[in-house]
């Protein structure tokens, strides 16, 4: 690491004690700005770095609610708003029984540089509960998020933070906590979050929006290659909201997805994965993947002991969650034939991973460049809220695919302009930094 900001990754380990996953986002930043700051002493004199670093705000609460058998549980809910220098705080919240302070940050960092390669006005937050949502009610999912928004509620706003989903948390979700919101605030204050139904005033795409922003990037990606993905096999994991738009996407542009993935192990179906019939068990039934092999019947195996890593592939999207696919699994996709990977989760991969894939010069697409078609198909729906409109499926769909091609070509430039071509790690972090440090250093001390 250059010896200017060595400095800066020492403070944020012994600030930030325990915090794993923040700090393992933060290295991986800053290995990549070594040559900015050599070129831009102006960031470092400003301290910009360390200011990065350092979340505007920290809110961690008391969730208490009540359970079907009229017992009192409480969680733990948080929100870090991070970084608002380009605009509100934007980015998801997250009910998982790992969420703690670690993982809030990781993700909040993260969604400052995802969200300034958009090029949309959206600042950097992330929340979320270390509640587990598997096996609870609907009853209990509504009295939960109803009690998390009324502590929420008294911090975000259209002009202020804008909440979304991410794991365990979507459209059903987002209803409950703007239902309750609206009721606390008495006002219809349609920007306060995104991920919102189409007729109470969500955007079409946004759905949608992640995993086909993800298959868009990787089809930018295989141009620079000369390829496309007709005819690639590929494999997803997760089979959540990102990986059943990503499976979608990939079989409207020619490629098949053969495997997919939960948390209790992974299926894989030779002839593709059926996308309708998943969409049907994980969002109607709120079933798991065992129950899609069961449905398949002798066509599909499910294996509970593994990892989808093992399927071989050409094309590989980890799209389940953070630090999924290691060394031994990268150097097994290697083997296998794959040559590239995009990263539609949040740090999935980690770190020696990704330096195995980088020896063996495999394209490698980090997750903020990747999948920020979620995000800015939520600053989409911000826009369309302000003026009261609502775009076409299509049209928001072209914008979606305008904005990563966008983002590839940014990525693209920067590791050119940088002396590292090819590397979309650095391209993202360092094209995603000078926009942001730019805004920091203009607004002053603060
Ligand atoms: P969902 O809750 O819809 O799906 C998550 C999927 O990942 C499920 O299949 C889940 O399996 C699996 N998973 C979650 N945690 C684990 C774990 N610890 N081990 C193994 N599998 C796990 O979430 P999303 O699809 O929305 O999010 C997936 C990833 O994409 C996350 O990293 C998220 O931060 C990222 N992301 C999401 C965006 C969005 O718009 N939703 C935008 C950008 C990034 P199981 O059901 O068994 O838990
Ligand atoms: O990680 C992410 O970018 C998200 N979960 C989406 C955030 C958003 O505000 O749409």
């Amino acid at each position: 690491m250059h010896p200017a900001l060595q400095p800066v990754y020492d403070e944020v380990v012994s600030r930030n004690a325990g915090e794993e996953e923040f700090h393992q986002a933060v290295l991986e930043v800053l290995d990549s700005l070594g040559p900015v700051v050599q070129k831009h002493p102006q960031y470092t004199d400003a301290a910009i770095l360390r200011r990065l670093c350092e979340p505007e705000r920290q809110i961690i609460f008391r969730v208490p609610w009540v359970d079907d058998t009229n017992q009192v549980q409480i969680n733990r809910g948080f929100r870090v708003e991070f970084n608002s220098a380009l605009g509100p705080y934007k980015g998801g919240l997250r009910f998982h029984p790992s969420v703690y302070l670690g993982i809030v940050k990781f993700l909040g960092f993260e969604q400052i540089f995802k969200n300034a390669l958009t090029g949309l006005p959206i600042g950097g937050g992330k929340g979320g509960s270390d509640f587990d949502p598997k096996g609870r009610s609907e009853g209990e999912i509504m009295r939960f998020c109803q009690s998390f928004m009324t502590e929420l509620y008294r911090h975000i706003g259209e002009y202020t933070d804008v909440p979304a989903g991410d794991i365990g948390v979507g459209g059903r979700e987002i209803g409950y906590l703007f239902g309750q919101y609206k009721r606390i605030t008495n006002r219809y204050e349609s920007g306060v979050l995104t991920g919102k139904g189409l007729s109470w005033g969500g955007s079409q795409v946004r759905t949608e929006a992640t995993g086909y922003g993800t298959v868009f990037f990787v089809d930018e990606v295989l141009k620079t290659m000369n390829q496309s993905l007709d005819g690639k096999r590929v494999v997803v994991s997760g089979s959540g909201n990102v990986a059943i738009y990503a499976i979608e996407k990939v079989h409207q542009l020619g490629g098949v997805v053969v495997a997919c993935s939960d948390s209790s192990g992974y299926v894989v179906d030779e002839a593709g994965i059926d996308v309708a019939l998943l969409k049907e068990i994980k969002d109607v039934q709120r079933g798991r993947i065992g129950d899609y092999a069961e449905a398949r019947g002798a066509k599909v195996h499910h294996v509970t002991d593994g990892s989808v890593w093992d399927v071989p592939c050409e094309v590989a999207l980890p799209c389940a969650t953070q630090n999924e696919l290691d060394e031994r699994e990268a150097t097994t996709l290697i083997k296998q034939g794959c040559r590239v990977v995009a990263e539609g989760a949040n740090m999935p991969t980690t770190p020696s991973a990704i330096q195995v894939f980088s020896d063996a010069d495999v394209r490698f697409a980090p997750g903020k460049a990747a999948n920020a078609g979620g995000v800015a198909t939520s600053a989409l729906e911000m826009q369309q809220n302000a003026s009261r409109d609502f775009w076409t499926f299509d049209h928001t769909e072209e914008r979606l695919e305008v904005i990563m091609r966008g983002i590839h070509q940014r990525c693209i430039e920067t590791a050119d302009e940088y002396g590292t071509p090819g590397n979309y790690v650095a391209g993202a972090n360092i094209s995603a930094f000078t926009h942001v440090a730019d805004a920091v250093l203009a607004l002053g001390v603060i």
